[in-house]
């Protein structure tokens, strides 16, 4: 808890600086803060559930570095596997046997991979996961959703979510139209759109790309039926279904939202978690898909740093954290009562508020709701949440800078934890 005395003189300070020497200070757009108002904090360390600033102030962290840290910031089991790593080595450039370990608890694990690439980000993930989209049905066209995120590469940027929603880009400059005119885009939860452009586009769409439970728009959950009808149109009209889980995949479940819902995707892409917090990024799928990946095919896709034994490793000891009996259920017991409790709070304060969580992945939006889609998500009142963000943030409580953005636990978040969120929350909606 934070009382009047919050300081952040030295954060301030740093952030000042970096402004002079990085773009906007920072050096990934929604760490500026720039929707919610004020500096941002400038972190010193992070242990567990917390993170501490270089000025001293703790804070209650749920965006974990935006989900990789579901075990708990810097596990010791994690950074013990890490310091014993590094002994042999951070990066080979040669086959590795953790790539093997690694690969083959993700092939347990998801679902819809039989093989998998591993690279160094989501963004690295989503766009080869594209270029191989197109290369396996000769198609260039793509269906996306407003609102969904699957990284910063030039096709994806129509619509999307995260910190193009945050900072409310119309799209990105330099992004020319040759590369965004097959990228095609429907509402969330809306099948007869999608229906629409597949019977406007015949035998021209690769595939359709999605967050099977959006996170980049806010937290917004498929309506039934909605995963399993993309799943039948998709096969219907020769076109790949892809499931893009870099925050999904091995938070929502063990086996992602495709375990979650019972809906397997001919692709699917990963990151964060199982980087453990260190870079890596993967896509994989249905082996006659992935066959076509270089050098196995002629679909080329390379990285220097891919599948380095540092990076291996981290996720290996992530995941092997994760497969642990009760996981999942810890997470989604505690990340209920947060859920459920910031709701009753928002309801006793006289604040329309909704939201909910799957595991540990939640949100909630200063809306009445119910939120379908994102055009839903962008009537929430966003300069209530702006206050409400910097309140929380006065009493010690690290939230997601952006209304368009998810939160998370981690299994080292506390009831403790959840108690002193909850009692932050209502002085702070109580004074909005
Ligand atoms: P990265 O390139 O940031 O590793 O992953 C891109 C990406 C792809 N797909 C989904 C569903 C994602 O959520 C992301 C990245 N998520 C954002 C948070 N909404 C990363 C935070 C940031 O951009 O700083």
């Amino acid at each position: 808890m934070i009382t009047s005395s919050f300081k952040t003189t030295k954060s301030d300070e740093i952030f000042a600086a970096a402004q002079k020497l990085m773009p906007g200070g920072v050096s990934s757009p929604v760490r500026a803060f720039k929707s919610v108002g004020g500096q941002p904090i400038v972190f010193d360390r992070v242990q567990g559930a917390y993170a501490w600033d270089v000025d001293g102030n703790r804070y209650i962290d749920y965006i974990g570095t935006w989900g990789p840290a579901i075990c708990g910031h810097a596990h010791p089991e994690v950074i013990k596997a890490i310091c014993d790593a590094a002994q042999k080595g951070t990066s080979f450039g040669a086959p590795c046997r953790l790539e093997n370990v690694l690969a083959e608890m993700v092939i347990d694990a998801v679902p819809s991979i039989e093989m998998v690439r591993f690279v160094n980000s989501g963004t690295e993930a989503c766009m080869s996961v594209l270029r191989l989209m197109r290369a396996f049905t000769g198609r260039d066209k793509l269906i996306k959703f407003e609102g969904c995120y699957h990284g910063h590469a030039d096709m994806f940027l129509v619509k999307a979510g995260s910190g193009v929603a945050t900072l409310g880009l119309p799209d990105s400059p330099g992004v020319p139209k040759s590369t965004t005119n097959n990228t095609l885009t429907a509402p969330f939860n809306n099948l007869e759109a999608v229906k629409a452009l597949f019977d406007e586009n015949p035998g021209e769409i690769a595939g359709v790309i999605l967050e099977p439970v959006v996170g980049n728009a806010g937290f917004i959950v498929p309506d039934g039926g909605f995963l399993a009808g993309l799943r039948e149109l998709t096969r219907e009209n020769g076109a790949l279904l892809v499931f893009d889980e870099v925050m999904t995949g091995f938070r929502i479940a063990y086996g992602g939202a495709q375990e979650k819902f019972g809906i397997t995707p001919d692709l699917t892409t990963l990151g964060k978690i199982i980087g453990g917090g260190l870079p890596v990024g993967a896509y994989g799928g249905r082996r006659d898909i992935m066959d076509m990946v270089a050098p196995a095919g002629p679909m080329y896709q390379a990285g220097t740093l891919s599948g380095n034994p540092l990076a291996m490793t981290a996720g290996i000891k992530t995941l092997e954290l994760l497969r642990q009996a009760g996981t999942y259920e810890q997470l989604d017991r505690l990340t209920k009562r947060l859920a459920e409790g910031m709701l009753q709070v928002a309801k006793e304060t006289g604040h329309a508020a909704c939201g909910g969580q799957i595991s540990g992945m939640f949100g909630f939006f200063f809306n009445a709701g119910p939120i379908h889609n994102y055009e839903d998500a962008k009537k929430s009142d966003l300069n209530k949440f702006s206050r409400f963000h910097r309140g929380m943030l006065k009493q010690g409580i690290y939230l997601a800078p952006s209304q368009f953005e998810a939160g998370f636990t981690s299994l080292a978040h506390t009831d403790a934890d959840v108690d002193e969120t909850l009692a932050a929350a209502r002085e702070v909606m109580a004074s909005l």
